[in-house]
């Protein structure tokens, strides 16, 4: 018997090698760390309408409907290998290539909605604060305050709570909508309501694969231990991906080791992970403007507002960092992420006020405050359509809510004292693209850089959160059991 080989041979050698074991998982839902790299996307935030006079047999009926579609980290990883072995063979998408996914996450309520037992679900996350309070009530301590308060959100706020999520990720509208009508008809059996939908989509060209104030996106994320290679002369990076540093499984994947020792958690969350989603809408007129008018106002004058925008951000718009890299580049691979700060101590290259630097400080902290974003643009191109709304659906996955994400965000971007270790006065304002301060807490930031040209940036923030969630995306496994009103298996 013949057999077609799969897979092009571009480079025979490492593809004999056995994969890494989490690479074929069939239980860890795709997204987590194999990402759902698809222009078309919808979120889907769901209700349960029935769940009081039904105990929750409606919610698992739907579940029970949608289980098979569930996209798993091995078909999403063997997809997207072989998309970017052949582009990367042939210089072009592979035709003929397309596959529509989807994955599925509960809220607290939600979770609690569908379990047999809502007071196991009660015990087992007595730990897990931040994701029991949900992210409404988490909103004041991460400063989504005024036009970002939960009142003024499309979902996730008392007025619109949110029992389940689903993400739909496909590689043409008409794809996606095939699969939406799908969807929708279970949702319709199974008395489960539509809170609000968001379309995401990948930018038109030129703006492909930057997000609307301009900046190239997706660049630099963690690389997995047991699910990435690592690279053959510094093993502590990923393989191919300079500068990518192989972070514990377990910071995104319950049941693997983590980081730092955290208490164990119950076998049902084994395979899970935690999932945030805040829908940012950005204000891309306001930045430009203010970043226009911030420049103007830096010594010596002449100082750009594009030179200003790469200081905020610690890249340019095309993604090339303002740090200078660490090595020549050797390999295969961009080397637009290998770098750190360590030569860098007083933010004279890339400010400490820099997105990019706030929310990963690199060597001057530890790999325990990593998060894997998944973000996909929302909303028309700013010249386009000058009304509409547009934005970041900001996606990330992590096990410690409270350790990661908003960690990042409240200990790092909002904090004007914020502190990343010895030896640097880093404490020069706040992350001034999603940063806001607590209220009577300087909200500016400093710019000083080796040149001599320095300002203070006081403009607002231009990025509002318009809706939010914390959700748990289970394994396969834990579906199954969910959907059959089965018990949970505990620690
Ligand atoms: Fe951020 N932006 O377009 O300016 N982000 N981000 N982000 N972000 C990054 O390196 C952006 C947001 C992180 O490892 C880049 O991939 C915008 C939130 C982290 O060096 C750009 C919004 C949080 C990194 C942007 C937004 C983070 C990162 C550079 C909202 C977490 C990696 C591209 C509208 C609380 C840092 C890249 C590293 C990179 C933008 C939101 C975190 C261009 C517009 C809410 C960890």
């Amino acid at each position: 018997m013949t057999t077609t080989p799969v897979r092009p041979k571009i480079a025979p050698e490492i593809e004999q090698l056995p994969l890494p074991p989490l690479r074929t998982s069939t239980e860890i839902q795709g997204n987590i760390l194999a990402a759902f790299n698809k222009d078309f996307m919808a979120f889907r935030y769901l209700r349960f309408l029935a769940r009081e006079q039904d105990g929750g047999k409606g919610a698992r009926g739907w579940l029970s409907a949608i289980l098979n579609t569930i996209a798993v980290t091995a078909e999403v990883e063997d997809f997207n290998e072989v998309f970017s072995l052949s582009r990367r063979a042939y210089g072009h998408d592979p035709e003929n290539l397309t596959a529509t996914w989807v994955g599925v996450s509960l809220t607290y309520e939600g979770l609690r909605a569908v379990a047999k037992d809502p007071d196991q679900i009660e015990a087992d996350l007595a730990g897990f604060e931040a994701f029991r309070d949900g992210a409404a009530r988490r909103a004041s301590a991460l400063n989504d305050v005024d036009e970002s308060a939960p009142d003024n959100w499309l979902f996730g706020s008392d007025r619109t709570p949110v029992h389940a999520v689903l993400l739909v990720a496909a590689d043409t509208e008409q794809a996606l909508n095939r699969k939406l009508e799908n969807l929708e008809a279970a949702e319709q059996a199974h008395d489960v309501a539509l809170v609000h939908q968001d379309d995401g989509r990948t930018l038109p060209h030129p703006l492909t694969g930057h997000e609307h104030f301009g900046y190239r996106d997706g660049i630099s994320q963690p690389g997995v231990e047991g699910f990435h290679r690592a690279d053959r002369d510094n093993p502590a990076f990923r393989e191919n991906r300079a500068g990518s540093v192989l972070v514990k499984a377990g910071e995104f994947v319950f049941g693997q080791e983590t980081e730092e020792p955290r208490p164990p958690v119950p076998k049902w969350m084994n395979d899970g992970s935690l999932q945030v989603v805040r829908r940012l809408r950005q204000d891309v007129p306001g930045w430009n403007k203010a970043v226009a008018e911030q420049a103007a106002a830096f010594e010596p004058a002449g100082f750009s507002a594009d030179r200003l925008g790469a200081c905020l951000v610690g890249r340019k718009k095309d993604g090339t960092p303002l740090a200078d890299g660490t090595h020549p580049v050797t390999g295969v691979g961009s080397s637009n992420n290998d770098f750190d700060y360590r030569d860098d101590p007083e933010g004279a290259k890339t400010p400490w006020a820099a997105h990019i630097r706030r929310t990963h400080p690199r060597h001057f902290t530890d790999q325990g405050h990593r998060i894997m974003r998944r973000g996909i643009p929302f909303g028309p191109v700013a010249e386009r359509s000058g009304d509409a709304e547009r934005g970041l659906m900001f996606v990330c996955y992590n096990t410690s809510l409270e350790q990661q994400f908003e960690f990042v965000q409240k200990i790092w971007s909002n904090n004007p004292g914020f502190e990343p270790g010895e030896g640097t006065d880093a404490a020069n304002g706040i992350d001034k693209l999603i940063g806001r301060a607590d209220e009577g807490a300087r909200q500016d930031a400093d710019i000083r850089l080796g040149d001599g040209s320095r300002g203070t940036v006081g403009m607002k923030r231009f990025v509002d959160t318009t809706g939010a969630l914390y959700a748990f995306t289970p394994s396969v496994t834990t579906l199954r059991l969910l959907a059959s009103n089965k018990t949970l298996p505990a620690r």
